[in-house]
C-alpha cells in the first residue's frame, strides 16, 4: 500500500487549500472542498474494508452509493491542512443510499466532513448528470463577489452579464454564467437543495451575503473558475460608482463567442 500523503490528489488538494488560503478566501474555519475519488486510485492508498467508523449524513443520495470523497473537516481551518491533514481531511464512502458515510481516512480528532456536506454532495448528484467528467465542489468566501451581493441586484442574467463585462476572458471561461441564491441559513438540507438546482444550469452559485461554490474536472479549473469570477467582481467593485464611458458591447462579446468556440448562456446577450 502506497503512502495516501504522497497521493497527487491528496498533494492537490493540500495545495488548493493553502491557496486558497493566501488568497483571503477562506478565513477561520470558511470554505470546503469535496472531491470525488475513483475506487481504484483509493485502492491504491487504503484498505477500503477498513472502516474506521460510520457517520450519519442525514440525506439521502443514492446516486452516489459507493462513491469514495476527499471531503475537508467541520470547524476546521484551510490555513492548517498542509500541517495537519489527517486532522483537516478526511476520506469516505457513501452508504446506505447516501444516508451514512463511512470513514476510511482522516478527521484523526474525531471530528467529521464540512458542516455543508449536503450542497456539496447534492452538486456532485447534480454536475455528475450534466458532466460525467465533474470531480470537484468547492466552496469560499472571496470578498468581493460577496460585496457585490450587497450593491448589485442578484438578478441572474444582470449579475452574469456584470462580471462577462468587467474582463474580456469571462464569457470565454464561464459561458453558463453564474447563477444566485438569495441569503439562506447554510449547512442546512435546503440550502443543499437549492445550491444542486443551481448547480443543474451553472457551474458558479453565489450564496448571497455568505460566498460562492464552483464545480469542475479538477481542483486547478474549479479555483481558476472562482478566480476569474472574483477578479471580475473586484473590477467591479473598483468602478460600480465611478461613472462608467467604456464597457464590452454584446457584439463583441459575439466576437469572443466565435474566436473562442463558446456559447454564452441562452438569453443573456442581445
Ligand atoms: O465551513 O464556509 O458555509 C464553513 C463555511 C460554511
Ligand atoms: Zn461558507
Amino acid at each position: 500500500m502506497k503512502d495516501l500523503l504522497t497521493a497527487p490528489f491528496m498533494v492537490e488538494m493540500i495545495r488548493t487549500t493553502a491557496n486558497m488560503y493566501a488568497h483571503g478566501w477562506d478565513e477561520r474555519n470558511g470554505g470546503n472542498i469535496s472531491l470525488l475519488l475513483d475506487e481504484g486510485e483509493v485502492r491504491e492508498y487504503l484498505d477500503t474494508g477498513k472502516v474506521i467508523r460510520n457517520i450519519p449524513t442525514g440525506f439521502a443520495a443514492p446516486e452516489l452509493d459507493g462513491r469514495y470523497f476527499l471531503v475537508t473537516g467541520t470547524g476546521k481551518y484551510f490555513k492548517n491542512v498542509q500541517y495537519a491533514p489527517e486532522v483537516n481531511l478526511g476520506v469516505v464512502r457513501l452508504t446506505d443510499g447516501g444516508q451514512t458515510a463511512a470513514l476510511l481516512w482522516g478527521y484523526a480528532d474525531g471530528g467529521q466532513f464540512t458542516s455543508e456536506f449536503p450542497a456539496h454532495m447534492m452538486s456532485h448528484v447534480a454536475r455528475l448528470a450534466v458532466d460525467a467528467q465533474n470531480r470537484v465542489v468547492m466552496h469560499c468566501h472571496p470578498a468581493n463577489l460577496l460585496a457585490m451581493t450587497y450593491v448589485h441586484t442578484l438578478d441572474e442574467r444582470e449579475f452574469t452579464r456584470t462580471l462577462w463585462q468587467m474582463c474580456t476572458e469571462c464569457i470565454v471561461v464561464f459561458p453558463d454564467g453564474v447563477n444566485v441564491l438569495p441569503w439562506m441559513l447554510c449547512g442546512t438540507n435546503e440550502i443543499g437543495e437549492a445550491t444542486a438546482e443551481k448547480m443543474k444550469t451553472a457551474r458558479l452559485v453565489v450564496w448571497s451575503q455568505h460566498g460562492i461554490y464552483g464545480a469542475g474536472k479538477d481542483l486547478d479549473e474549479t479555483f481558476g473558475l472562482i478566480e476569474t469570477a472574483e477578479k471580475a467582481a473586484e473590477i467591479y467593485m473598483k468602478i460600480a460608482y465611478l461613472p462608467r464611458i467604456n464597457t464590452i458591447t454584446d457584439e463583441q462579446m459575439h466576437l469572443l463567442e466565435q474566436r473562442f468556440g463558446v456559447k454564452g448562456r441562452e438569453g443573456y446577450l442581445d
